[in-house]
């Protein structure tokens, strides 16, 4: 049996029973590839619930459109407002409930996602068509968030402060900060919403979680997961929807005073609009927004590790990371040499169905939505003057690459991209494309280089090959970004590293990391009067008097 045949057992036997089996029903199993459709729910203090006004909608496996993995509320304002009055009712219990036992349960997820893994990583490639072996890195994420949290339940230390005054004590506590708005993008759809719900649980907080209208199942799966851990009804309510919709509502109830938090991860302007909404109403927000990443080539690196990692950066994931490589700046001593053996692997890349296939580079798109805003993001190279080297827009049967698997009718393929003679004042210098396109541009020297790399609106992530410790040194001294790899490609964070960007990129906050615990607290100071009477402070402070010198200092020199 093939590993195709492998995941419909599994995913039949696996995600049906342990994570489906609270009465989900089947609509039909009339998919080409035999999985059942399914009617999926809403997730709202426990309880499976549809939307308001009985209105749905439908996700497709993009890597076969007629596979429908089921269809999903289609929530409204009130569903959203029910949603928030469950994460508000069960705020505060969860947030007196010790802090380790909230951590054991966030260990529990960490171990059932461990044994459910295969099932998981199966539904996320059926779902938005990463392939097999990315999709596993997206949900290891998930587990090493929760592992790495789950002992942060024993670790939520405040500080006892000396007082200036005397029988005075000081204290410091971590507090969490209510309920929170999760809205994540469809690209990571279980590392990223991990990244940002853990650590609001751990803290104590309550969760409304708006899934990726192109990842409803597999978030349904995860919630129910988080529960079976032994996660208390209310603490995280799952509603499904559009971004124009649930996501909307959730932040207009920013302006209701509905909610504490909201975290996002998505497109600069969306994360701008979010922001001023939280700002006018100070509620603490985390915004994971847009790249332009680039990732420079000097005349001292190793030309074929560079090669490696940019065409990784590039076109890993079908370039729909949002630290996927941007413009790639090139030293023209090694220009040549370099495009040569980097057109060559471009020209390489297989593109395919990875339930299918072996060995793809990448698949589908993530959804129709994606290819044509992607498709609609490339017409700007060439009309602003670049050279466009490879790329045919989007895959058919009669425009097809060399590498390309299957039958491309079948799903939402693009071809790779790479466009040259690129420059400064060109809008695609700027803007982030989000799929498989690369921008190249010619560096004269390592300063010029280095402003290259600083010229975008972003500053996510970024990334330099070379040997020369000092170049090295200056680059990573001189870019501003949120991450940067050296001799390295511009992806690949991990759980315990801070995330996130400067500039257009994000409003300075992290996801990832002991960090991401100023995110989702407060800081509480507190001070107990144990004298009996008031004490001012500053103004009942013994002031000790200076004891005048009896050396002449003078005379010693
Ligand atoms: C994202 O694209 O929003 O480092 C997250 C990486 C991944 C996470 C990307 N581990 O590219």
């Amino acid at each position: 049996m093939g590993y195709a045949g492998f995941m419909v057992e599994t995913i039949l036997a696996g995600i049906m029973t342990h994570v489906l089996e609270t009465g989900l029903e089947f609509i039909d199993n009339q998919n080409p590839n035999g999985l059942p459709k399914l009617r999926g729910y809403n997730i709202i203090a426990g309880q499976l619930t549809v939307s308001g006004d009985g209105e749905t909608f439908e996700s497709h496996n993009p890597a076969r459109l007629s596979d429908c993995l089921g269809e999903f509320p289609l929530s409204t304002k009130d569903d959203v407002s029910t949603a928030l009055a469950a994460a508000r009712a069960a705020f505060p219990g969860w947030a007196a409930t010790p802090a380790p036992t909230r951590g054991q349960i966030i260990g529990n997820m960490g171990r059932l996602l461990m044994e459910h893994k295969d099932d998981i990583v199966a539904l996320e490639t059926r779902e938005i068509g990463k392939t097999l072996k990315e999709s596993a890195g997206s949900v290891q994420e998930a587990i090493d968030t929760c592992l790495f949290f789950q002992s942060e339940g024993r670790r939520l230390y405040g500080q006892t402060v000396n007082s200036e005054l005397p029988d005075k004590e000081l204290f410091t506590y971590r507090r969490p900060l209510g309920v929170c708005g999760i809205i994540n993008a469809c690209n990571f759809p279980a590392a990223v919403p991990f990244w940002k719900m853990i650590p609001a649980i751990i803290c104590g907080n309550t969760c409304v979680w708006k899934s990726p209208q192109d990842a409803p199942l597999l978030s349904f799966a995860l919630a129910r997961i988080m529960h079976q851990a032994g996660l208390p009804d209310g603490v995280i309510n799952l509603v499904h929807g559009k971004g124009s919709g649930v996501g909307q509502h959730l932040v207009d109830a920013v302006d209701e005073g509905k909610v504490n938090k909201i975290s996002f991860t998505g497109s600069t302007a969306v994360g701008k609009m979010i922001g001023e909404v939280c700002g006018r109403n100070l509620v603490s927000v985390s915004l994971e927004l847009g790249g332009k990443n680039p990732l420079v080539v000097m005349p001292s690196a190793n030309l074929d590790n560079a090669v490696s990692g940019a065409y990784w950066s590039g076109f890993g994931t079908a370039g729909q990371r949002c630290t996927s490589l941007g413009n790639l700046i090139i030293h023209t001593d090694v220009y040549n040499e370099f495009m040569a053996k980097f057109m060559a692997e471009v020209e390489s890349t297989t593109i395919g169905d990875s339930m299918r296939h072996d060995g793809v580079l990448y698949g589908p798109m993530l959804s129709e939505k994606y290819a044509v805003d992607f498709l609609a993001a490339i017409q700007t190279c060439e009309a602003g003057g670049a050279t466009k080297l490879y790329g045919k827009g989007r895959i058919t049967n009669d425009n097809k690459p060399a590498g390309f698997l299957g039958d491309a009718s079948e799903g939402v393929y693009v071809w790779p991209h790479v466009y040259s003679d690129v420059t400064e004042d060109m809008e695609c210098f700027h803007e982030e494309l989000f799929g498989p396109a690369v921008t190249i541009v010619k560096a004269d020297d390592f300063d010029h280089a280095l402003h290259l790399a600083n010229a975008s609106p972003y500053g996510l992530s970024s990334a330099i090959y070379t040997n020369d410790r000092l170049e090295a040194y200056r680059f990573k001294t001189g870019i501003k970004a949120g991450m940067t790899g050296i001799n390295n490609s511009t992806t690949g964070a991990e759980a315990h590293l801070p995330f996130g960007g400067v500039k257009d990129s994000g409003n300075g906050t992290r996801e990832s990391g002991i960090w991401v615990i100023e995110a989702y607290s407060y800081w509480h100071a507190v001070n107990d009067e144990l004298s009996g009477k008031l004490q001012l402070a500053q103004m009942d402070v013994d002031n000790i008097e200076m004891v005048e010198a009896e050396v002449d200092w003078g005379s010693l020199s």
